[in-house]
């Protein structure tokens, strides 16, 4: 069957208020750009001529400005899931603009499938070729695009020269069963391909391709701090120590670590310790530190869901491909992030935390309890699971106002159940095998700022003490009241809290 190339406005008037809008990507890495783009400019149109003219947005995580930024500033979304991390779609979120739910990645596609979010009516899926016969090849993410190609009534291709088609076997698309019939994703070790290099779709679907050169929106890092440097330092030498132990096997295990400076920076610090052996990685997103630690062989084989890559680092990557294609396997969101895989390889996973608490638990999410920051994004996918569990956080925030280490979080993304591991600035908590009094000894002593132990010693001296997890009730969040009050969490008064 021809390709019907159409221009994304033409795309764009294809697309209904109302309509469900499944995308590719994750993070700005191989997501839709010029018809969102153009989806916004008709949202705006309508809304000029007094027509309602909202869509539900489904992707597998964040997307760049083209997307969630011009969407939401055109107030173009009314429902969105999960993971962003766009500071106009966050502030429209908080503005309660948009009903955004923040779903755990992996569960993304499998939730679609099951019906709970209802049909899809479209799919935008950025590819790098396209064939007449139905063969998708995906450009620099996995992401959701499998299951939306499958359920969505159209299909529309942005066919984008700026991705090379030297990626085009990077990918390995596979999508599971639904219960009762679901069998064991048969990944065995990081390298494994289980599926396809392309998805494969009834070609009568595809009713447009788009043609653009759009390069991906993700960001460089900046360069690691002496505060990140310490971290990743720190992080390092655990493992180390848990491998000399024998707690880590002496050939490693794979890893998965978040996104941002820090991640970056603690990547950096494994490749350069020469105590861990060449290692693997099994993570979702694929940053800038990786690539390099594939090229000098610290990194043996990388697994991912998105090359999150600057654009140069990208381009290196397509124009190297003969040195990549066997070293990097792009999967999607369910694979990457599959709790399954995840548990049977052991994956060490290390995520970066807004705040934890004396207890363990670990807010991901919300500033102040009830302004959301991003989304739990992969890191409940890889923390539950996990061989060992790792968060990392500064000890403090907000040049030292805000303590890191509360006395209970504002808002609970990962339980005490699930982390072993804290990480501050200041040291390592190593919460196994410790009871909760003992676990709030442990953090107060080796993360909390020198600042803040006192002030978190005096709440615990107010708990009764006895119980097996004291709680304060009225002093549990008296620390986020002083900072909402007077802005320096360090202006506590405990008395004021005594009834
Ligand atoms: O605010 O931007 O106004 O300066 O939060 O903090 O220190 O820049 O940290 O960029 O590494 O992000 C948890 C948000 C950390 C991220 C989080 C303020 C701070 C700053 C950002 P400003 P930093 P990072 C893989 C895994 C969840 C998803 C996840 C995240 C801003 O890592 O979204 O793990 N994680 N995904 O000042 C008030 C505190 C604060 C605070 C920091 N205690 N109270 N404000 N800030 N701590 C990725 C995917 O799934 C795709």
């Amino acid at each position: 069957m021809a390709l019907n190339f159409i221009t994304a406005e033409e795309a764009a008037e294809l697309i209904n208020h109302g309509d469900n809008i499944g995308l590719s990507g994750f993070t700005p890495a191989g997501t839709a750009k010029a018809v969102t783009f153009a989806l916004a400019k008709r949202a705006e149109a309508e809304h000029a001529k007094g027509n309602p003219f909202q869509v539900s947005i489904f992707t597998g995580a964040s997307t760049g400005d083209s997307c969630d930024g011009v969407l939401a500033k055109a107030k173009a979304i009314r429902y969105r899931a999960p993971y962003t991390t766009n500071k106009d779609f966050r502030n429209a979120v908080n503005g309660g603009e948009i009903a955004y739910n923040d779903i755990h990645l992996s569960q993304m596609a499998q939730e679609l499938r099951y019906g709970f979010f209802g049909d899809v009516n479209m799919a935008i899926i950025e590819a790098c070729e396209v064939t007449e016969d139905g063969k998708i090849y995906l450009t620099a993410a996995g992401g959701i695009s499998p299951t939306i190609c499958r359920l969505a009534d159209k299909i529309v291709v942005e066919l984008n020269s700026a991705q090379s088609k030297s990626s085009m076997g990077l990918h390995d698309v596979y999508e599971p069963l639904d219960p009762p019939y679901r069998r064991e994703i048969p990944i065995y070790k990081p390298s494994d391909r289980i599926g396809k290099p392309y998805v494969e779709v009834d070609p009568k679907k595809i009713v447009g391709v788009v043609k653009t050169d759009w390069p991906d929106e993700a960001r460089g890092f900046a360069s690691p701090d002496p505060e990140t440097d310490l971290i990743g330092q720190y992080i390092s030498d655990f493992l180390v120590n848990e491998m000399k132990k024998g707690i880590i096997p002496s050939t490693f295990l794979p890893i998965q670590s978040g996104v941002g400076n820090t991640a970056n920076a603690i990547l950096g610090a494994l490749g350069n310790s020469p105590a861990i052996p060449a290692f693997n990685v099994y993570t979702e997103v694929l940053q800038d530190a990786v690539v390099d630690l594939i090229r000098n062989e610290r990194v043996l084989f990388g697994s991912c869901c998105s090359l999150t890559l600057t654009n140069d680092s990208l381009n290196g990557i397509y124009k190297d491909m003969d040195f990549f294609k066997d070293k990097l396997v792009i999967r999607p969101s369910e694979i990457s992030n599959n709790p399954e895989v995840i548990r049977r390889l052991g994956v060490i996973s290390i995520n970066t935390a807004i705040e934890g608490d004396i207890y363990g638990n670990v807010n991901s999410t919300h500033i102040m309890g009830s302004k959301m920051m991003n989304g739990i994004g992969g890191s409940g996918d890889f923390t539950r699971p996990a061989y060992i569990s790792i968060f990392t956080t500064p000890s403090t925030a907000k040049g030292g106002k805000i303590s890191s280490i509360v006395p209970f979080v504002a808002h609970l993304d990962h339980t005490e159940h699930d982390v072993n591991i804290f990480v501050t600035e200041q040291g390592v908590a190593d919460l196994r095998g410790k009871g909760p009094k003992e676990r709030a000894y442990e953090i107060i002593e080796k993360c909390a700022h020198p600042d803040y132990k006192q002030i978190l010693r005096d709440y615990l001296k107010y708990t009764d003490g006895k119980s097996h997890t004291p709680v304060w009730f009225n002093g549990a969040f008296a620390l986020h009241q002083t900072f909402m009050e007077t802005g320096d969490m360090r202006n506590i008064d405990w008395s004021k809290y005594f009834k």
